[in-house]
């Protein structure tokens, strides 16, 4: 096996096991394209076992994110069905290793989006709905540390994501939309639409542009998760999370 399917194989081993393994870094993962064929044969895992490609999600995309991880750039990883759960579900966490929960924007594309050059505004113009989403992130490196390329290659901690029963076309100002992230009713995080890149559809020409690397595009009818509003906030036993988002509505995860 070469060392990009040796490595996928590793990742998807630590996932399905809840078993975390040492970051790829530390075994030579030392470039960008390698990583993302890393994230492709990770995916490949799951589509191979009867998922479908449902779409992208964006991480780190937010200073205050980027600064608590220790990185400077986003990055970009793909959602499949296995990890699609309806709000108001309960996951069980003995199917993850360290969880962790964050709220999001989520668009839906009515027309596929294809760099270079994609704006905020090409984006908007091919969103048919956009909704509150939840991020459950699990990364399967242990103590949750890793390099920006090690994240890449995990495919941005992809575990599970919900969106919001509403679907609803993007009207007003994204960046100013306001996100407050509930656990058991208490208020634990709070942000607005501009904490990711300025505007979450930023985040989303983002993907569109580097997706022209392997000569890739978001399809129509994808879902693509712009990146965490606020830090992420970790997943415990019992409780229940709830993102609400102004004139969008609301999403909620539990947790047994
Ligand atoms: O959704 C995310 O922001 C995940 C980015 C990958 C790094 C992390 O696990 O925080
Ligand atoms: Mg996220």
């Amino acid at each position: 096996m070469t060392d990009v399917a040796t490595w996928a194989a590793r990742l998807d081993d630590a996932a399905t096991g809840t078993a975390p393994t040492a970051p790829l870094s530390g075994d030579g993962l030392t470039d960008l394209a390698v990583a993302y064929e890393v994230q492709r044969g990770l995916v490949g895992l799951r589509l191979g076992r009867g998922e479908r490609l449902l779409g992208g999600k964006l991480g780190l995309t937010s200073r205050a994110k980027q600064i608590a991880m220790g990185v400077d750039r986003p990055l970009y990883g793909l959602v499949t069905s296995g990890m699609a759960r309806n709000s108001g579900s309960r996951l069980s966490l003995e199917e993850l290793i360290h969880p962790r929960v964050e709220p999001e924007i989520a668009f839906v594309l009515g027309e596929p989006l294809e760099g270079p050059g994609v704006t905020v505004a090409d984006v908007l113009a091919a969103t048919r709905y956009v909704c509150p989403a939840l991020d459950v992130i699990d990364s399967r490196y242990e103590g949750f540390r890793f390099t920006h390329l090690d994240a890449i290659a995990d495919n941005a901690s992809s575990a599970v994501f919900a969106l919001g029963d509403d679907l609803v076309e993007p009207r007003g100002d994204l960046a100013l939309t306001g996100c407050v992230l509930e656990v058991n009713g208490r208020v634990v995080e709070s942000a607005a639409g501009a904490a990711v890149m300025g505007h979450p559809a930023a985040a989303v020409a983002y993907m569109a542009n580097q997706l022209v690397a392997t000569d890739r595009r978001l399809e129509a009818g994808w879902v693509v998760l712009s990146g965490g509003l606020t830090a992420p906030v970790p997943l415990l036993p019992g409780s229940t999370v709830t993102a609400t988002l102004s004139g969008l509505g609301s999403v909620t995860l539990g947790a047994e």
